[in-house]
């Protein structure tokens, strides 16, 4: 019988065992840090503690229970391991809801407003057409891409970031490292929705936002690692950057004594910009685990060369 272990050293995934076993009841389920994980086939993870497939010597699969697979890989040894990762429309739904929520806040200035009622002030910003905001995507993927058909939908005049140039109508691309400071130079709200990678850790810091208009605002729901804490709030006290909203963070939950929580312009989120189905998660996952007996190709496999 094949076995499953769902492994997590900083979340309670026991609320997958049900789905599991209504998705694929031939599944033999168990929980790290059971000591039958080590025989499992299969590890379904959120946050793997490092080290942890090296003691699972019948591992044939890895496979994460969310888009990215930037924790389930890090300080792993995986010696060929297939990575899967999840990968859902209705995931890039709630991506596209929570990106258009932060680039109204800045191009309709609810951050003025707001910030004026604090003060009770009574004064209509000034409003500008969606054509004249610019929006700045890093990342064209499955959640960038759909991130760009709607707000150019919506009349945002979008510029994307990634490695290829993908062909979305609308949509101009600056494609690699070559392009990213005529792309930063045209962005007035930068959006990032990167996968967290070698190339892409730190990528929002001081050199970019430096390159970036004066007054622009970032949005990070990529990954904590890509934003340095201090260089964003260095940007935000000197009036290079007018403000962030951040929904990851390098550790979560966000400390209570982080300055990010208190800081002027800044909006905290819990890393709720979208989140997959646990149903449809189970399924993907079973999906795979059969494909994997059969020997048929598995989906959604990451290249570990590129690290996404
Ligand atoms: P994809 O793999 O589909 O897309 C990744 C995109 O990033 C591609 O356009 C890729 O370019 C681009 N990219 C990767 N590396 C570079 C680089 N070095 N330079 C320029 N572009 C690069 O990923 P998804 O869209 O599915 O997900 C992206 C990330 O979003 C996830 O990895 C995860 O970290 C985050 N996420 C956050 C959530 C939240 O709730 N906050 C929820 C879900 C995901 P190319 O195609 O040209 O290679
Ligand atoms: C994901 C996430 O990667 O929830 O899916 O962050």
């Amino acid at each position: 019988m094949t076995r499953i272990a769902l492994i997590s050293q900083s979340a309670r995934l026991d609320y997958f065992v049900p789905l599991l076993q209504a998705a694929a009841p031939e599944l033999d389920v168990v929980v790290w840090p059971d000591p039958a994980f080590e025989d499992a086939d299969v590890a379904m993870c959120w946050n793997a503690p490092p080290g942890v497939y090296a003691q699972m010597p019948r591992l044939r699969l890895v496979h994460s229970i969310a888009a990215g697979v930037d924790n389930v890989v890090a300080g792993q040894a995986l010696r060929g391991l297939p990575v899967c990762r999840v990968v859902d429309p209705k995931l890039a739904d709630g991506m596209v809801q929570y990106v258009l929520w932060s680039v109204l806040h800045f191009h309709r200035k609810f951050d003025v407003a707001l910030a004026n009622q604090r003060q009770r002030v009574w004064q209509r910003p000034m409003q500008t057409p969606a054509g004249e905001c610019r929006v700045g995507l890093m990342g064209l993927g499955k959640l960038g891409g759909a991130i760009a058909r709607s707000l150019l939908g919506l009349g945002y005049a979008v510029n994307g970031w990634s490695r290829s140039a993908p062909d979305i109508e609308g949509l101009t691309v600056f494609s690699g490292p070559a392009a990213f400071d005529d792309f930063l130079a045209r962005t007035d709200v930068l959006v990032c929705v990167l996968p967290l990678t070698d190339a892409t850790r730190g990528i929002l810091g001081q050199r970019t936002f430096d390159a970036l208009p004066r007054g622009a605002a970032v949005v990070n729901c990529g990954r904590g690692e890509h934003l340095v804490a201090p260089d964003l709030l260095a940007a935000l006290d000197s009036g290079q950057l007018r403000g962030a909203v951040l929904d990851v963070f390098a550790s979560e939950p966000l400390p209570q004594n982080d300055p990010l929580w208190q800081a002027p312009g800044v909006i905290v989120t819990p890393h709720m910009a979208t989140m997959a189905s646990s149903a449809v998660v189970a399924q993907q996952v079973a999906d795979n685990v059969r494909r994997l007996d059969a020997g048929q190709p598995l989906l959604n496999v990451v290249d570990m060369h590129r690290g996404y």
